[in-house]
């Protein structure tokens, strides 16, 4: 675990999430004109954003890492520690102390890092619908694979009478995980989610659409800043409302990551393989219009999924 209290390293780069793991390796080579930066969003055309202790940047990774092998987990994550220059173009990537990762669903033979850096995956799962079990199985799975704690939130508290019997059930299926119930609507359990969070740790919020992750991220930040989304009545699902991944501060002095709701949890271990088509029809369900064709029409699920490297293009 981090400690806030290390006295060795940069005030301004350890509330950015530094930690002494990262300033033995940057000790460990010469970087002349070269400035920490940690990775906190990705756009199109590898553009990354950067935080310094000097302020927000944009870059691109140099042409070096762009040409290297073409192992995706060789390119900047969300949460990465880099070596950039000024004009942040980012020269290394730092080896990463914990990597949430899954097997990429739009190319199987690859790994896509989720998050780097992190310290504790909070897993979701709303109360007030069956959990997908499986699904929500194999987050849990990908989350303790991470090398981080693992937490796991039971949302929506509020919409049941009683969360104990789902709390109980959880407990005894995952023994060794903190697991807790919580809403972002009357703030209850809120306290105890809170424990989770430590100043100058990165934490992480993983779930399916609709669960409640840029609600809980509002909340916890104070003010709206996460587009948020009603779930569709008829199936109780969620729209993508988040579609990137961005990790921002909270008042807390915590680092904190939402993400988009999570498909395919592709776990790092041999798992059978979705076809596409099979994939397009699931996909289909979460469209805006019922007959979408997956042309240009607004709300389109499957296309919102290929933007996000979730499915192969063709
Ligand atoms: N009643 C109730 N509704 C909630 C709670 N938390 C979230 N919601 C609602 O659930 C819906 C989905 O919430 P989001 O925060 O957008 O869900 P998300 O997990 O970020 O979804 P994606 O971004 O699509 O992955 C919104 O209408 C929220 O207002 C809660 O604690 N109680
Ligand atoms: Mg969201």
């Amino acid at each position: 675990m981090t400690d806030p209290a290390d006295r060795s390293l940069p005030v301004d780069l350890r509330s950015l999430g530094w930690t002494p793991a990262e300033q033995k390796e940057w000790d460990s080579a010469a970087r002349p004109d070269r400035i920490p930066a940690r990775v906190t969003g990705l756009h199109r055309d590898h553009i990354v954003d950067l935080m310094t202790t000097t302020g927000a940047l944009q870059g691109r990774p140099a042409g070096r890492l762009l040409q290297g092998p073409t192992d995706a987990t060789a390119m900047p994550a969300v949460g990465d520690w880099v070596e950039a220059d000024r004009e942040g173009t980012v020269h290394e990537i730092l080896p990463r102390r914990t990597e949430l990762a899954r097997r990429s669903p739009a190319d199987r033979d690859r790994v896509q890092v989720l998050a780097a850096n992190v310290d504790v995956v909070i897993v979701l799962s709303s109360l007030n619908k069956d959990h997908e079990l499986e699904r929500f199985g194999r987050m849990v799975a990908m989350a303790e694979g991470s090398g981080a704690r693992t937490v796991i939130a039971l949302s929506k508290s509020d919409l049941i009478e009683d969360a104990e019997p789902t709390l109980e059930e959880t407990r005894e299926r995952f023994p060794n995980l903190e697991v807790l119930a919580f809403s972002s609507e009357t703030l209850s359990g809120l306290d105890r989610l809170r424990d989770s969070l430590t100043p100058t740790e990165t934490v992480v919020l993983l779930g399916s659409s609709g669960v409640g992750k840029s609600t809980l991220a509002n909340t916890l930040l104070g003010y709206e800043r996460q587009t948020t989304a009603e779930i569709r009545k008829k199936d109780d699902r969620g729209r993508h409302a988040t579609t990137s991944r961005e990790m921002f501060g909270l008042p807390c002095g915590t680092l904190l990551i939402d993400t988009p709701g999570l498909r395919a949890p592709g776990l790092l271990v041999e798992e059978p393989v979705d076809s596409r088509a099979d994939e397009i029809e699931r996909l289909s369900r979460f469209c805006k219009f019922r007959d979408c064709s997956h042309g240009n029409e607004p709300g389109c699920a499957v296309n919102a999924a290929i933007e996000a490297g979730e499915l192969p293009a063709s």
